[in-house]
């Protein structure tokens, strides 16, 4: 008999679902299996196509598993092996040569949730670059301005615990995709519809989640706020509207009626490009088809206007009476949940030696490149993200990584696009070989993660890179030396969301509970300064923004004279088998998904001369890329889709904006005008 055992772990990737899973792990503490946790509820026993051979990945001769540094020009990938000593004290030394000479802020720190676990994402790393005095990093790139959006209507709620959905009769998918992007989630929706529930995808790109819909709204990019004011403009005229819940628990009524009266329904749609049958029915079933439910992805919010678009939809289901129900109500991102177990005191933010500049994740490449920035960015440490890929205007941000007088440090697991910039190179664990625990940002457990297995070569976990580099850079405050294991246990000592450490590492998850109960909003309590949902939302005017929900356009898609010009526009979504760019270095998930491509409608096609299969060249004045055209009308018509992630060249990614959207400086990838020719 052999001595397996199992290890409890928790994928780390930035994905809502985040599954538990169990690890079994040979005598010769080799893994050998990974699987879902089949007494988690959300996991329900099955990881995603991404996941399910994470062994692969863990295991890939590909790994990284010694320091390197540079051999050859920046961006080459040639590089020579050497020991951590050396590794170590050529980036300490550089950078306290770059401190000497240009103060702390010419270091900046880049990453973001390639791990999301509390550790390995952003807790040693942070207590060195707040040490250091370097530049602060503001991390907006993902979901930010959909949550200012719908904090500012509904505060920081708990949102409707996913477990629930399998209660509502309407569930409206709004700019998500989670047959591809929350798999799990999925499961839950497909239990609602089971039980009888009817599915909305609103998305102008037929998805995979929009291909099996009950019905696809698919309005023109960056216009979801007026689709969401033509849907209540409807439920206004047919005498829908839950006026006594509003009246009880929101502020505002009678001044967002007077606006809603304003226009009528075929106004909004001749602005969002929705038929008004369509935007009406939208509207009725939201207040008819109780209990129901509007979850927003991520899709909508990449557009200079998204907060006010999260903003208005989120008044929607409050207009329709929906958070009177069990399930019903809006879900984006469960904010107080997601930030029931607070890691900032892990950061030690009073480490800074003063105030110190801030640079924005989604500005990478004005940051590298502008010639005026005092001081300049002159050491690079990017952890847990592959920048040159992800972020936006990637041939910016690639001309910034290569400059001569950029001292760039990359701890990774694999040679991504980003790591061939580096002129030094760290080996970093995986999550099988180090200590964690995770949140979730779309369903409400924790999630335990043992190290199942030793670290593999040489690699080290982030948080033990930089104790080392804490010590090499005379940092000597004792929060430089405690451990992963005190770490957590400062984390939990309080059992945030009545989590206590104890029973997480025992079963390997556990479920939040902030008192919300199942029906969180029935009676108001939202997390606003009055409790109430704010229809009309003081806090804006203050700011000098309209107070009320309306329609704020997208900047490029909505600019006549680049309309002209540039008459395209393109969304970049997530692909099935990749997350942003990770796993699009592995066989099956690459091999079942080779190469980029973009979805071209036939009429944008034909009178450009481009069929199926054609290569084409998309362009706008920041950059190009050569892609296979799939000509089809899962496109709109003067909408194209070029789905992102793929190593090497940087794709579409190379024509995405740095504009950052109005209120809180989020980036605008799907806020692109761009034209086509074939080559
Ligand atoms: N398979 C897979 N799963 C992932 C990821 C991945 O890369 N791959 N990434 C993870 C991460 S980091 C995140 S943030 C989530 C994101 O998960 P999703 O929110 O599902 O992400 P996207 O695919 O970017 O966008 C969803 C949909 O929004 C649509 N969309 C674009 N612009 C608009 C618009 O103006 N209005 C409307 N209504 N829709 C629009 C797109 O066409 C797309 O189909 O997924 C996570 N899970
Ligand atoms: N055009 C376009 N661009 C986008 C988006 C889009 O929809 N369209 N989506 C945006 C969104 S929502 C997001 S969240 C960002 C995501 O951008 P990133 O966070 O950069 O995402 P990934 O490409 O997954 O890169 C994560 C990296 O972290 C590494 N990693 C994983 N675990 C560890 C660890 O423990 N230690 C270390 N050192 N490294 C680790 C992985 O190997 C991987 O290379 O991309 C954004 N970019
Ligand atoms: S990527 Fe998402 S769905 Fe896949 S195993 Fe990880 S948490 Fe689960
Ligand atoms: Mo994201």
């Amino acid at each position: 008999m052999s001595d397996e055992r199992v290890v409890h772990a928790a994928c780390p990737h930035d994905c809502p679902d985040t599954c538990a899973m169990l690890v079994t792990v040979d005598d010769e503490g080799r893994a050998v299996r990974v699987a879902g946790d089949p007494d988690q509820p959300v996991t329900r026993g099955f990881l995603c196509g991404k996941v399910s051979n994470y062994l692969e990945r863990v295991y890939s001769s590909d790994r990284l598993l010694h320091p390197l540094v540079r051999a050859g020009p920046k961006g080459a990938a040639e590089f020579r092996a050497v020991s951590w000593d050396e590794a170590l004290d050529l980036v300490a030394g550089t950078l306290r040569g770059v401190r000497e000479r240009h103060g702390g802020e010419a270091i900046l720190p880049y990453s973001y949730l390639g791990t999301q676990g509390f550790l390995q994402s952003d807790t040693m790393s942070a207590r060195v670059m707040n040490a250091l005095g370097a530049t602060n990093l503001e991390r907006t790139i993902c979901a930010t301005a959909g949550i200012f959006g719908t904090v500012a209507t509904q505060g920081p709620s708990p949102e409707v615990d996913p477990e629930l959905w399998p209660h509502c009769r309407l569930i409206v998918c709004w700019g998500w995709n989670p047959l591809s992007t929350a798999p799990h989630l999925w499961r839950l929706i497909l239990d609602a519809r089971d039980a009888g529930a009817r599915l909305v995808v609103v998305d102008p790109f037929r998805s995979r989640t929009a291909r099996v819909a009950d019905e696809h709204v698919r309005p023109l990019p960056g216009t979801d706020a007026a689709l969401a004011l033509g849907a209540m403009r409807s439920m206004l005229d047919a005498g829908l509207l839950d006026e006594e819940w509003c009246r009880a628990y929101t502020t505002g009524y009678d001044e967002v009626i007077a606006r809603v009266a304003a226009e009528p329904v075929n106004y909004w749609a001749s602005l969002c490009g929705v038929p008004a049958e369509q935007i009406t029915r939208l509207g009725h079933d939201l207040a008819l088809r109780q209990p129901s439910l509007v979850r927003l992805g991520v899709g909508a919010q990449r557009h200079a206007g998204a907060e006010m678009a999260y903003r208005t939809i989120a008044c929607l289901p409050a207009l329709a009476g929906s958070w009177r129900h069990t399930g019903g109500g809006l879900s984006y991102i469960p904010t107080a949940i997601a930030g029931a177990v607070d890691s900032s005191p892990l950061k030690r933010a009073d480490l800074r030696p003063g105030p110190v500049r801030t640079i924005n994740m989604s500005s990478l490449g004005a940051a590298l490149t502008d010639p005026e920035l005092d001081p300049p960015v002159a050491a690079l440490v990017v952890w847990g993200s592959n920048p040159a890929q992800v972020a936006p205007d990637a041939l910016a941000v690639r001309r910034g990584l290569s400059r001569s007088d950029l001292f760039t440090v990359v701890l990774e697991q694999f040679m991504t696009d980003t790591a061939r910039y580096a002129d030094v190179v760290l080996p970093a664990t995986t999550q099988l070989e180090h200590l964690d625990a995770l949140f979730s940002w779309g369903h409400h457990y924790l999630t335990w993660n043992d190290p199942a297995i030793a670290p593999r070569g040489e690699a080290k976990p982030n948080t033990e890179v930089f104790r080392l580099l804490a010590a090499r850079l005379g940092l000597d405050d004792p929060c430089f030396s405690v451990t992963d294991e005190q770490m957590l246990a400062e984390l939990f000592a309080s059992a945030p969301g009545a989590v206590r450490l104890e029973e997480l590492r025992r079963r390997g998850w556990a479920k939040i509970d902030l008192g919300q109960g199942a029906a969180p909003h029935a009676a108001g309590h939202f997390a606003t300064p009055d409790g109430r949902l704010a229809l009309r939302c003081d806090q804006l005017a203050d700011r000098d923004v309209d107070p009320l929900p309306h329609y704020d356009p997208p900047a490029e898609v909505a600019d006549p004279e680049l309309s002209a010009r540039l008459p395209l526009a393109l969304l970049t979504p997530k692909t099935h088998l990749f997350l942003n760019s990770t796993f699009a270095n592995q066989a099956r998930q690459a091999g079942a998904q080779p190469e980029p491509y973009v979805v071209v409608h036939p009429d944008d096609a034909t009178p450009r001369g481009i069929r199926d299969g054609s290569l084409v060249r998309l362009f706008n004045d920041r950059g190009d890329c050569v892609l296979p055209a799939r000509v089809s009308d899962n496109a709109r018509p003067g909408v194209l889709v070029a789905p992102m992630g793929w190593w090497g060249h940087p794709g579409a990614q190379a024509t995405t904006s740095q504009r950052l959207t109005r209120l809180s400086r989020a980036p605008t990838f799907n806020d692109n005008r761009v034209e086509l020719e074939p080559v």
